[in-house]
């Protein structure tokens, strides 16, 4: 049976790079961000490929996300898959300096909106007794380096719901991923450095993780057979050791 997916954070980079991975295996997409028009263009390439239905809402805003998620229409009611990959790193300061709109939005979009586009799919998951959440992660989830504060704490909390979820949600057999790259070239410190020139120096003198490398795994871990569960993944680019190594060459 064809299965549904719904990704958040769906307008760029590796939520963009997965809804075509999907797409390319026939999986029926909702397709989830903030950016209309991109939704837009999305639905229209891969129609082609797939049934597609776009949602334009902020995961941060809880009436926003119930209200997009409880009026999915009839073909797209059933969410087999879920991937929570909405989020990004606002700022990169010591925490003397950090800013409090930018440690506001961190927690309210990679933790609390996770948590709210959860809540509203998890009860129909329960119900049918299977399902399957991949929480994307980060390797400054597993680790803290310099400035990134709360942009690893709001990623620490991504890996302990995860392991929440995978033991509340056990007695339905019900699979829970993380998968947690490193550095992957997308929008991504366009966003942490507010368009400032620093975002390009970021993935300079090596070759980074592309969305597709991490779409690809994201495919791997959602087509394994029932009784397989790829609980948690990181990823590096070969050139990167951990959060603060990595070798350049400039
Ligand atoms: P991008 O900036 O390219 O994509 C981020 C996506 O999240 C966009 O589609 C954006 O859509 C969406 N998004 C951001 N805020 C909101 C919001 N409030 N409500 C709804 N959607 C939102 O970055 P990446 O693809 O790199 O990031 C995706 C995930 O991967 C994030 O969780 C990030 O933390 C994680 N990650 C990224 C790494 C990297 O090096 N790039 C490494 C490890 C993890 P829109 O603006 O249209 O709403
Ligand atoms: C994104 C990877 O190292 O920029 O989560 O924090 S890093």
């Amino acid at each position: 049976m064809t299965k549904t997916a719904l990704i958040t954070g769906a307008t760029s980079g590796i939520g963009k790079a997965t809804a075509y991975e999907f797409a390319k295996h026939g999986i029926k997409l909702v397709l989830c961000g903030r950016r209309l028009e991109r939704l837009e263009m999305l639905q229209k390439e891969l129609n082609t490929l797939t049934k597609v239905h776009i949602l334009n809402f902020d995961v941060s805003n809880k009436t926003e996300t119930f209200k997009a998620l409880e009026n999915l229409p009839e073909d797209f009611k059933t969410i087999d898959i879920l991937i929570n990959n909405a989020g990004n790193a606002h700022g990169l300061d010591p925490i003397q300096d950090g800013s409090i709109d930018d440690w506001d939005a961190m927690m309210d979009i990679n933790v609390k909106g996770l948590l709210y586009v959860s809540k509203a799919i998890i009860p129909q998951m329960t119900e049918r007794q299977s399902g399957h959440i991949i929480n994307i992660g980060s390797s400054a989830g597993k680790e803290v380096y310099p400035k990134g504060n709360v942009y690893c704490a709001s990623k620490h909390a991504v890996l302990a719901v995860t392991e929440g979820m995978r033991i509340d949600l056990n007695p339905f057999g019900i699979k829970v991923s993380a998968v947690n790259p490193g550095l992957v070239e997308t929008e991504f410190s366009q966003v942490r450095f507010k368009g400032d020139e620093k975002a390009k120096d970021v993935y300079k003198g090596f070759k980074a993780l592309q969305a597709e490398d991490i779409a690809e795994i994201i495919y791997f871990v959602v087509s394994r057979p029932n009784h397989v569960n790829i609980a948690d993944l990181l990823v590096f680019p070969t050139a990167q050791a951990n959060s603060t190594t990595v070798k350049k060459e400039l």
